[in-house]
Parts: structure tokens; C-alpha cells; sequence
């Protein structure tokens, strides 16, 4: 357990996996909505990720969004998702990314932030083939950056620096209100209900079984930013990260492609079907192996819901006390061997997975307040990996070190690549 003074506040970190399995206890605590989120609250207010607990509108929306959310809906968001990767790869084939660079995050961002709103939304924010210059993305972004800043912590600072950037903020907080608020409007007048059966009309049509009421517009405004911001960077940046160890990772690299390549011999966009992404069981590997190396939400909160202690009466928490639980720390830790730091997606093997204690590893976080976006998340990230690694061979950057930058999510900085086709003979 490590207390650590930032500012005027103290924030005690959990790194150990028995200390943090004993705040993921939900009799005992719960998600801790701090003033560590607010700076994102007054974007997204009470949506789902920044909702207090006790809020009516987190269990209305949750109970609305859990079916729009659930495994089996993502057969309604796969055309779309594949379609979006195929623009992609689109846009990278006309770009000659043999011969120059390309800045993986940046086009990975591009993608799930077009994915989200397509086939989330039916809103197309740009073709993928085109230059990327969104306004409403990049106000997003700096709100984003706004809400990172720790430095806004400082009143000082703040005061003689911060008012340009806060009059900023306001503008790009109206922006991007009236701008969700027209798609809204937009589909309510042009469609008649529930024709696409999405997130969007899931929002605007279903009623909580629990109460029968309905979203009112700010809520689904507040959800919709919630899901551009929750749902875009974090998978993003997921797939940058695996494809920068199997770009330095051959060994890993085949055995993904054997995979892949069995399913699908030709070099032709593969057809990959719903059902088909379920068989990728050693690119789920991968991808579970990127999560617990860079959970690209490193960290949640835990308020204790009464008084309580963690560690055998050790250390006493009274009601409402929080702390930080590090996954990235969680997710390194001896239980996990010798090997830890290795990027090695057979640990996740389940034969291999039983030997471990459980509950440590938590990349989507815990409880109620769990990840909602879970499963299209890993539906979009292993449709993207298996085309990716079905048409390009992955050449790396001599000499990059990976950099990881701590935003919103984690993310590698700097991360480069060149892509080859792969030609029919295979490679
Ligand atoms: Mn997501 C909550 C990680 C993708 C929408 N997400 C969380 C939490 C973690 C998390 C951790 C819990 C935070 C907390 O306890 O305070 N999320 C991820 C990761 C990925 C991800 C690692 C991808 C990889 N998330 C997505 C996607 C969407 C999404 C994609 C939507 C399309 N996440 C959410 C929402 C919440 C959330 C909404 C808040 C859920 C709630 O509190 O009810």
C-alpha cells in the first residue's frame, strides 16, 4: 500500500493483488466517482462512466444499454465494423505505407472513432479515405487534453495561465453539445423508430424494464460523448499496442497469422463473418497479453460503502474513503512469474491461467461499474488485428523504444510502422 501526497490531497494506491482483490469486493466498496473524474464530468456529466453511483439516470441508462451492449448485439455492429477496417486498409493501400512511415495510434484513433459513431450512432464522421480534419473530433480531443491537465490543479497556475483555456473549454463544450444534439435530431426527424436497431435507437426507444421510464435528450447527450470518448481511444490504442509486439515479435506474429491464414488462404479482403471472430482464440491471447502489459485505463477508484479495514484489520477505511487500485502494477506482479514484463499471450491459455490466482487481472475494471463497452471492444480490435495481420507483414522502426504516454488512456507514443502486402504466395 503506498500513500502519496499529490497536491493538497493524499491518494493512497493499491499495488498489491490481495489488497486489491479485497476492494473489488462489491459488498464492501464500490466505484469511487472522485475529483479525479470531474474534470470529465463537466463534458459528460451524469453518462455512464461519470454518473455517481446513487443516480437514478446510471441504473435507467445502464438497464437501457445492457441489451445494446450485449454479446449477441454485436451481430448487428460487425457489417459495419468490418466495413470501416476495409476503408481503412482502403486508405492505407492508396497511401503506399511500404515506402513511408505511418503513426499507428493516429490511424487506429481514426478508425474506432469512425467505428463508434457508424455503427453505434449511424453517423458517419468522415471517409476514412480522406484527410482527417473533424471539427467535432478534434474539440473532443481538446477536452480530452482539458481534462488531463493536472496542472489545473494549481490554483495559481491556474489562475494567471488558465483562463485562455478555459474560455476554450466553454467554447468547445457548447460545440460539441449542439453537435451531438443535431445527430439526435436528425434521426429523430428523418426515421421512423427503431429502424436501425442501435445504440442511438436504443437510447431514443427503450424503456427501463425496472421503472418504464425513458432517457430525457441531456442524458443521451451526456451518453453519446461518454461513448466517443470511453469507446474510442481505449480499443485504439489496445490495437497499437499488440500490433507494436507483433511488429517485434515474429514467433508471435506467425502463430497469429497461422491462425488467420487457415480460416482465410487467399489474399483477398477476407470475409470474416460474426461467428468467425469467436474462433480467434490465439488473437484474443494477444490481446488479452496487450491488456494486462498496458491496461490503457491504468487505474479505477474504490470508496469503502461502510467502515470497514483491508488487510485483516490492518488498515481502516471509514465510509466513503477511497483509494486507487494500479492495474498496471496488478497486472505485473510476481503472482504473474518471473516473466512478467514478457509479452507472452500463452499465459493466457486457460490450462495456464488456472495456476493463477484469480481476480488480478481487471483491464475493464470491476463490479456493476464494469466496462459496458466490453464486448465491442474486443469484437472491433480482434476484426481489426486479423485484417490487419491477414494483408500487411509488420516491419518496425529500427530502434523504437516503446513510449508510453498516460492520457485518457494509455498510449504508445511515437509508435511507427511500415505495412507490406502480403503477396499470394504468402510470406
Ligand atoms: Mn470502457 C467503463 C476499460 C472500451 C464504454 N471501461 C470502463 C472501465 C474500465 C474500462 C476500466 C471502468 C472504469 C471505472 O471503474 O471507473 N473500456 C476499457 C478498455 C476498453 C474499453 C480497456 C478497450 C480496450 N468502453 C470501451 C468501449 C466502450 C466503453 C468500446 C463503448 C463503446 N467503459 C464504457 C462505459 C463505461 C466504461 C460507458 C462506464 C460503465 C458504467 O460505469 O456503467
Amino acid at each position: 500500500m503506498v500513500e502519496e501526497r499529490l497536491f493538497n490531497f493524499s491518494i493512497i494506491a493499491l499495488a498489491d493483488t490481495a489488497l486489491i482483490d479485497e476492494v473489488n469486493d462489491e459488498t464492501l466498496w464500490e466505484k469511487h466517482t472522485g475529483r479525479l473524474l470531474g474534470k470529465l464530468r463537466t463534458l459528460a456529466g451524469d453518462g455512464l462512466f461519470t454518473a455517481y453511483n446513487h443516480e437514478p439516470n446510471w441504473q435507467k441508462a445502464h438497464n437501457i444499454l445492457v441489451p445494446a451492449f450485449a454479446r449477441t448485439a454485436m451481430t448487428r455492429y460487425h457489417d459495419t465494423m468490418t466495413a470501416t477496417v476495409r476503408e481503412l486498409v482502403d486508405a492505407w493501400n492508396a497511401a503506399s505505407t511500404d515506402q513511408s512511415w505511418i503513426d499507428i495510434p493516429t490511424e487506429t484513433n481514426r478508425l474506432t472513432i469512425e467505428i463508434i459513431g457508424r455503427a453505434g450512432l449511424g453517423h458517419k464522421f468522415t471517409k476514412l479515405t480522406e484527410p482527417n480534419d473533424n471539427p467535432f473530433i478534434e474539440a473532443v480531443q481538446r477536452q480530452l487534453r482539458y481534462a488531463n491537465r493536472r496542472t489545473d490543479s494549481i490554483p495559481f497556475y491556474d489562475n494567471v495561465f488558465g483562463y485562455k483555456r478555459k474560455r476554450q473549454h466553454e467554447a468547445d463544450k457548447a460545440y460539441i453539445r449542439r453537435w451531438v444534439t443535431e445527430v439526435i435530431e436528425s434521426r429523430r426527424h428523418n426515421q421512423t423508430p427503431a429502424t436501425h436497431n442501435d445504440i442511438l435507437d436504443i437510447m431514443q426507444h427503450s424503456a427501463d424494464p425496472d421503472t418504464g421510464e425513458h432517457l430525457d435528450t441531456d442524458n443521451i447527450i451526456n451518453q453519446i460523448i461518454t461513448l466517443l470518448v470511453a469507446g474510442s481511444e481505449t480499443s485504439a490504442n489496445t490495437i497499437a499496442f499488440a500490433l507494436h509486439y507483433l511488429s517485434t515479435n515474429t514467433g508471435i506474429a506467425a502463430a497469429a497469422r497461422a491462425e488467420i491464414d487457415q480460416r482465410w488462404p487467399g489474399r483477398d479482403f477476407p470475409d470474416i463473418s460474426f461467428e468467425d471472430v469467436a474462433k480467434l482464440r490465439y488473437l484474443l491471447r494477444v490481446v488479452d497479453e496487450a491488456l494486462r502489459l498496458w491496461p490503457v485505463a491504468p487505474a479505477y477508484f474504490r470508496q469503502a460503502k461502510k467502515d470497514t479495514a483491508l488487510g485483516n484489520g490492518k488498515y481502516p477505511f471509514r465510509k466513503g474513503e477511497w483509494v486507487v487500485v494500479m492495474l498496471t502494477a496488478a497486472h505485473r506482479a510476481n503472482v504473474w512469474g518471473h516473466d512478467a514484463d514478457e509479452f507472452i499471450p500463452d499465459r493466457f491459455l486457460p490450462e495456464n491461467l488456472r495456476k493463477l490466482p484469480p481476480h488480478i487481472y481487471k483491464p475493464f475494471g470491476t463490479g456493476a461499474r464494469a466496462c459496458i463497452g466490453r464486448q465491442f471492444a474486443l469484437h472491433e480490435m480482434l476484426v481489426t488485428l486479423a485484417v490487419i495481420l491477414h494483408q500487411y507483414d509488420l516491419q518496425p522502426k529500427p530502434g523504437y523504444q516503446l513510449q508510453v504516454r498516460d492520457a485518457i488512456a494509455q498510449r504508445p507514443e511515437g509508435l511507427q510502422l511500415r505495412l507490406h502486402r502480403r503477396l499470394l504466395t504468402g510470406s
